[in-house]
């Protein structure tokens, strides 16, 4: 029997990288990527020294009921509302996060949509596709909204949405935001940034992109009531999480064409999206891959591995959540 500490892999991940893992750590993979239920997330917490899990897997006081040997849950992701806090910092295991190391390539995803949104890209590729392209036209082809010199409003304003920032000066954008708290000035200047409240975002922007973390506060952020503050012209990008978004009041604002598109790479309740969204033509669908490309996602990866070595090894993790869990 191996004496190296026991570690789970709670969903697949780059075969070299388990490779790699398995060198120092007894592993227990989940290649077969099958989403554990609560009951097997309990048991394969019960035997192991520390975990790479996913937004997939909950972490709860349930989950940890049996977990008498687990030092760390080291989530693959920067976004931890997939944790329970407080009931992991009284189980006294630390939890760590995926800071930095995917912010450019979310804030890529997000101006992506953005754009694929105000410029009905995937609403004209099934166009062509469903053989409706006869003639050029002036007045009949999809025409969207422009990006450039437009007003960007951010919901949110971490590393992310200052990314995002940053990205909407080149096209001459006037950026707004709206976040928990204002941004220290230096920073505003850095992203052409001002601070507005979440009303006034809502009623003067062109496009909206959400940022902001899920919590129990941010449930339904955009409402109704919020969509009907927005411009009829106005988009809606969802990159952060499901349920910050009411997505059934969305799909009918949508199709009462109350604005002009959404574009969302996250849902409640997801994998499933809400039925109404799926029949509507100017909401533009992603699969939550704003962090998705193979470099950002090794990154992730290599970071949950750095936490999960150092808190195995008795050091701080380098992004630690629950710091008051560290005894160094
Ligand atoms: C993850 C994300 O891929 O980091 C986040 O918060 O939303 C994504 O990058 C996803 O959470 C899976 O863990």
């Amino acid at each position: 029997m191996s004496n190296k500490p026991k570690v789970l892999v709670a969903r697949a991940i780059f075969p070299d990288l388990l490779v790699k893992l398995e060198g120092s750590f007894d592993v227990r993979s989940n290649q077969a990527d099958q989403v554990f239920t609560p009951e097997e997330l309990q048991k394969e917490l019960a035997n192991v020294d520390g975990a790479l899990v996913t937004g997939s897997e909950r972490i709860d006081a349930a989950a940890l009921a049996n977990a008498k040997n687990l030092k760390i849950v080291a989530n693959i992701s920067v976004g931890y509302n997939n944790f329970d806090v407080p009931a992991i910092t009284t189980a006294g295991v630390m939890a760590s996060n995926t800071p930095d190391v995917l912010t450019d390539s979310t804030a890529d995803f997000g101006f992506a949509l953005l754009m694929a949104t105000a410029r009905r890209v995937t609403e004209s590729e099934r166009w062509i596709r469903d053989g409706n392209w006869d003639k050029w036209s002036i007045v009949t082809n999809p025409l969207g909204m422009d990006l450039h010199h437009s007003t960007l409003g951010i919901i949110g304003m971490g590393r992310i949405g200052q990314g995002i920032a940053k990205r909407a000066l080149g096209f001459g954008m006037k950026v707004i935001y709206h976040n928990r708290s204002r941004l220290p000035e230096a920073d505003e200047k850095a992203c052409g940034a001002t601070y507005v409240s979440k009303e006034e975002l809502l009623r003067t922007a062109d496009h909206v992109i959400l940022v902001l973390p899920y919590t129990a506060e941010n449930h339904h952020t955009i409402g109704a009531k919020e969509i009907a503050l927005m411009k009829p012209t106005a988009t809606l990008v969802n990159i952060a999480r499901g349920g910050i978004v009411d997505d059934a009041a969305l799909a009918q604002a949508l199709k009462e064409k109350k604005i002009f598109a959404a574009g969302l790479d996250v849902f409640e309740g997801e994998p499933k999206v809400h039925p109404e969204l799926l029949k509507l033509s100017n909401v533009v669908l992603a699969p939550h891959i704003a962090s998705a490309t193979e470099k950002t996602r090794r990154a992730m990866i290599d970071l949950a591995v750095e936490n999960l070595r150092a808190a195995i090894d008795g050091k701080q993790p380098p992004s630690l959540i629950n710091k008051e869990v560290f005894k160094g």
